[in-house]
């Protein structure tokens, strides 16, 4: 197998033995982010096709993510940091009744890394304990993640929440569940501030930039 193949294979197999220093030499060739969008990313899709198929049980997925999270924590330290001062907070939660945390936790990283306070308020967040969290971070933005679909729907329902209790702050919505035309017609019309929809971790960073400054 090719470097880049036995990469994909590490998360498709849920194995790390050999992980480490294959991302060594990977980067010697590529930058970290590029790693995981590229033969990292690849695997995880592959686990989620066997998964879709049956050939995977939740067990077998839960390895492969244990092997994307220890090969994420890998790279971490070769990622770009900006030495600037804190450019704004940012609250992330992945909604209600999702436990996938991944993603959210890569989006966490790329923020820290370029500037941002995080304050990350873990998986299945219901509305409340977001509100409350809110009330007492005051973040400049709130970063919603879900990969169900049934989290597409927890999004509009947060979204009125949040409106319900006041909050008007910006928030970005990412994961699989969703998409732009989802975020523009389902989610914006029940807030009264800015919806914005990532595609991933580093579209989330474009658009923090653009309405934090
Ligand atoms: Co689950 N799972 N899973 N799973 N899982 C999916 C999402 C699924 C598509 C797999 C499939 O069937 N093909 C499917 C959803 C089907 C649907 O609703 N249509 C599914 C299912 C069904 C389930 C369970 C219901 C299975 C079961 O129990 N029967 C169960 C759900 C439990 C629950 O949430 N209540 C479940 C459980 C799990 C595990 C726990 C085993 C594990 C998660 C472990 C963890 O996260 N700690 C898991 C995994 C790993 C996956 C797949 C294979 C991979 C997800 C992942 O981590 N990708 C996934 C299939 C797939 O996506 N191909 C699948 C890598 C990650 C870096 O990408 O999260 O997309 P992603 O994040 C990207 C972007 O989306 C974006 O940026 C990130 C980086 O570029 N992004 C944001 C994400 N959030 C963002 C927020 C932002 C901005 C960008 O701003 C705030």
């Amino acid at each position: 197998l090719t470097l880049e193949e036995r990469l994909s294979s590490y998360i498709v197999e849920g194995t790390k033995e050999g992980l480490v220093p294959d991302l060594d030499e990977a980067l010697t060739k590529y930058a970290p982010l590029d790693i995981i969008n590229g033969p990292l990313m690849a695997g995880m899709d592959e686990v989620g096709r066997l998964f879709n198929n049956n050939e995977l049980i939740v067990a077998e997925v839960l390895q492969s993510a244990e092997a994307m999270k220890a090969a994420v924590s890998h790279l971490e330290p070769y990622m770009e940091k900006s030495e600037s001062s804190v450019k704004g907070k940012i609250m992330l939660a992945t909604v209600k009744g999702d436990v996938h945390d991944i993603g959210k936790n890569l989006v966490e990283i790329i923020l820290t890394n370029n500037g941002y306070k995080i304050i990350n308020l873990g998986i299945k967040v219901p509305p409340d304990q977001l509100i409350e969290a809110y009330r007492k971070e005051k973040p400049d933005a709130i970063g919603l993640s879900g990969l169900l679909v049934k989290s597409a729907q927890q999004m509009v329902t947060t979204a009125q929440d949040l409106k319900s209790a006041g909050v008007e702050v910006p928030i970005l919505v990412g994961g699989a569940a969703l998409s732009r035309k989802f975020t523009k017609t389902r989610i914006a019309p029940e807030y009264d501030g800015l919806v914005l929809y990532a595609k991933d971790a580093m579209d989330g960073l474009d658009l923090a930039n653009r309405i934090m400054n």
